[in-house]
C-alpha cells in the first residue's frame, strides 16, 4: 500500500475534505466576516494541538525522520505567531473555547499518540495534504483572503507535504497488515474531521 492508494481508494470522501463551499467562497471572496473569523479562530486551536501531537511524536520517530518533524516543530511555532498576527488586524480574540469539531479533532491527535508511528505520521500527512490541496483548489483566489491562500498553497509547503509522503511509504512498507487496517482507519478520521471542519466554520455554529 502506498500513501496515495488511500486517496484514491476513499476519492469520493477525499473529495469532500478538500472542497467544500467555505472554500468556494474563499475564491470567489463571498465569505460572511463571521463565518471566515469563526474558521480563523478554530483554526489555531487546532494547530495549537498540532504542535503538541508533532512535538510527541518526534521521540518515537525514526532518524531518518528526525530533521522534517524538528523542521515542521518550527513551522508550527512560527505558523501560531502567524495566526496571531492575521487575529490582530482583524480585532479577533483567540482566547476561544473550542468547538465540538475541534474538540474531536484534538481527541483523535490524543488518541493517534497510542498508536503506533506509521498510523501517527500517516495521519500528520493527511493532514497537512488536506490543506495543501483545499487552498491549492482555490488558488489565486480573492484578493481578501490571499495571503491565507499563499500560506498554504505554495511550492514550499508542497515539498513538506511531499516529504511526508516518502515517510509515510517507508514505515508503511514495514508495516503488517493489520497495522495498515489502523492506518486506513487513522485516515478516513482525518478526512471525515476536515470536511466537518470546514461545515462548523460556513454553518457559522457557535462553540
Ligand atoms: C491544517 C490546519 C494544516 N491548519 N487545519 C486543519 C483543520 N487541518 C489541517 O496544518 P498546518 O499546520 O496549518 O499546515
Amino acid at each position: 500500500m502506498k500513501p496515495t492508494d488511500l486517496l484514491e481508494r476513499h476519492a469520493s470522501l477525499w473529495n469532500g475534505a478538500v472542497q467544500h463551499p467555505f472554500l468556494e467562497a474563499v475564491r470567489e471572496g463571498t465569505l460572511t466576516t463571521d463565518v471566515f473569523a469563526a474558521w480563523l479562530v478554530q483554526d489555531y486551536l487546532f494547530v495549537t494541538n498540532e504542535l503538541t501531537f508533532v512535538a510527541h511524536l518526534l521521540p518515537r520517530a525514526p532518524r531518518s525522520d528526525q530533521a522534517l518533524l524538528a523542521q515542521s516543530i518550527v513551522s508550527l511555532v512560527e505558523e501560531l505567531r502567524w495566526f496571531e498576527e492575521q487575529a490582530e488586524q482583524k480585532k479577533l480574540s483567540l482566547n476561544a473555547s473550542p468547538h465540538p469539531v475541534t474538540a474531536s479533532y484534538a481527541t483523535l491527535l490524543k488518541r493517534l499518540e497510542q498508536q503506533p508511528y506509521v498510523v501517527a505520521i500517516s495521519a500528520l500527512w493527511a493532514i497537512e495534504r488536506a490543506y495543501l490541496e483545499a487552498w491549492t483548489n482555490v488558488a489565486p483566489g480573492h484578493p481578501s483572503y490571499r495571503v491565507y491562500i499563499e500560506h498554504w498553497a505554495n511550492a514550499i509547503f508542497a515539498e513538506f507535504v511531499t516529504k511526508l509522503e516518502q515517510s509515510v511509504a517507508v514505515a508503511l512498507n514495514a508495516s503488517d497488515v493489520d497495522t495498515k487496517l489502523d492506518v486506513e482507519e487513522a485516515f478516513l478520521d482525518v478526512a471525515r474531521l476536515e470536511q466537518a471542519f470546514w461545515e462548523m466554520a460556513y454553518s457559522g455554529a457557535k462553540p
